[in-house]
Parts: structure tokens; C-alpha cells; sequence
């Protein structure tokens, strides 16, 4: 009872595969991970998709069914949209950052602070990437909100947050030390900001990408990142690399991936919203 569709490259460099079967999330994870160690050999970005397929009349449990992974409504989806679970994995092996060597404010910050620009979980999960869904055919609305970069502990909290386009950034200080933030898209700086403790400053963030932020004043170990999206479905990734997705409407979608160190992988995707999808994306080191 189990149907795959071989492997099909796309133009972009990800190969994927489709797995359909009803329930069997467990079957499904079994080759996914079959597929991976193999493909994880040829060293390139993969992306498999397990689609879970309803394909007629109403889903009632079966007799022997207890192996099957998930609530009945993990199956049938949600009825105002598909669910997407997944997660981003490093393929190759890892080797942790070293700390940061603190070169200037010692007293207060310490000889070093963790490093967070690569940071991967036990099972191979990549945290801080960005996921973000585009459709491909239809429009969509944002919403603008509000987001705050804070400086704590001569770190930039978060490190990597999402903010839609048009959104308001509130950056405050709450370290006794004078920081900056130097926020660059690309090459181009959109603003650089003192900010002593007392002060809180308000920027607006209208342009999309990946907006890389820097202290100035010779705390060259500070980074963080704002990724601005023109897209009300995106996610951060937590320790595990895990990301979920819900209530998204039926349709194709351009799943993006974006992480500070291994750079943007993007593949196309179908979403219904009768069945959950099941995404796992390998990225390889650059
Ligand atoms: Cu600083």
C-alpha cells in the first residue's frame, strides 16, 4: 500500500520525492530517512515532501491502526487550510562554533559570549533558519506588526527574528554599556543607531531581505538578523530545526529556507488542504 514517485530533480539544484499513503507517517519517515542517507552522500540539498493523500470518501479507523502516527485530525487537515510539518537539517557533519572572543567591555560582557550564527540540534536540526511559504499564483495580505531587538548581555536578543514588511523594529538596550545597531541590507545601511540604556528607538522595516545588524563600537562579536517578508506564513526554527505551518490555504507554494551560514534553498510545493504535508530539507554546509 505504499506509492512513491521517483525522485525529481528540480532546476534549482533540490531533488525531491513524494510519498503518499494514508496514515503511515511512520512507513513514510522510514524511507524518507532511506532516502536521506543516501542522497546525503551525493552531498547536495534535498528536499523530500511525505504527502499525506485522502483520496476519496470519508477516513474512518481501521482495525490494526494503532501503529499509526498522529490524531485523526493530524490527517484530515484542518478545514480552513493544510497543515505543513517539517524540519531543516544539516547534511554533513557539524562542528559547534567556537565562543566569541569579547575584545573590548570585558568588566561587564566577559572574556567570551556563545556563539549563535550556526547552531544545530542533536538530531542534525538546524535552529535560527528562516521559513517562509510564497504562493505561486495567488495574492496574499500582510499584516504589518511590530518587533523588538533588544541588547542583552552584549548580545543582540534575538539573534535571527522575522519581521513582516512594513513593520515597526523597536530597539532598545538593557546592558549598562553603550551599544549601536548598524543594520545593513546587502551592502546598503539602513540606519546605525547609538543606543545607551535610557534610550528606545523606532525604525519602520520597508524593504524585504535579509537585514544583517552589527554594534559599532568595536563589539565585533555582536551579529543578529531581521529577515522582512512580504508573506504572513513564515516560521523560526527552534533547537530541534522543527517548523509548523497551519491553516494554509490549498495551492502551490515556493517554500524558502533561509539561514545566516547556509544561505537560501527554496523549492516548490503543493499544499491541500485535506491532507498534511511532511517536509524535511537537508542543506549542506557552503
Ligand atoms: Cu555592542
Amino acid at each position: 500500500m505504499f506509492n512513491r514517485e521517483e525522485d525529481r530533480s528540480q532546476p534549482d539544484g533540490i531533488s525531491w520525492a513524494r510519498a503518499a499513503n494514508v496514515g503511515r507517517l511512520s512507513v513514510v519517515a522510514a524511507v524518507v530517512r532511506r532516502l536521506m542517507t543516501r542522497l546525503r552522500r551525493i552531498s547536495t540539498i534535498l528536499l523530500i515532501a511525505g504527502s499525506v493523500v485522502l483520496l476519496a470518501g470519508p477516513l474512518t479507523p481501521r482495525k490494526g491502526d494503532a501503529a499509526v502516527a498522529g490524531s485523526l485530525d493530524d490527517l484530515v487537515g484542518t478545514k480552513n487550510g493544510g497543515k505543513i510539518t517539517g524540519g531543516v537539517f544539516l547534511a554533513g557533519d557539524y562542528h559547534p562554533p567556537e565562543p566569541l572572543k569579547v575584545v573590548k567591555s570585558r568588566n561587564f560582557c566577559g572574556d567570551t559570549v556563545p556563539n549563535e550564527t550556526f547552531l544545530v540540534g542533536t538530531n542534525g536540526g538546524v535552529r535560527n533558519a528562516v521559513v517562509t511559504l510564497h504562493p505561486v499564483d495567488k495574492p496574499i495580505r500582510i499584516e504589518a506588526g511590530r518587533v523588538v531587538l533588544d541588547n542583552r548581555a552584549c548580545a543582540f536578543v534575538p539573534h535571527v527574528q522575522v519581521a513582516t514588511l512594513g513593520s515597526e523594529l523597536i530597539l532598545k538596550n538593557s546592558d549598562p554599556i553603550l551599544h549601536t545597531v548598524h543594520a545593513r541590507l546587502g551592502k546598503t545601511t539602513l540606519f546605525n543607531v547609538g543606543l545607551p540604556q535610557w534610550r528606545r528607538v523606532s525604525k519602520m522595516l520597508t524593504k524585504p531581505g535579509a537585514v544583517r545588524i552589527d554594534c559599532d563600537v568595536l563589539h565585533t562579536w555582536m551579529s543578529a538578523a531581521i529577515v522582512v517578508v512580504a508573506t504572513p506564513y513564515y516560521f523560526v526554527t527552534g533547537e530541534n530545526g522543527f517548523f509548523t505551518f497551519d491553516g494554509i490555504p490549498a495551492g502551490s507554494y515556493d517554500i524558502e529556507v533561509w539561514h545566516e551560514r547556509l544561505g537560501i534553498k527554496r523549492a516548490r510545493i503543493s499544499v491541500s488542504d485535506r491532507a498534511p504535508l511532511s517536509i524535511e530539507m537537508f542543506i549542506s554546509t557552503p
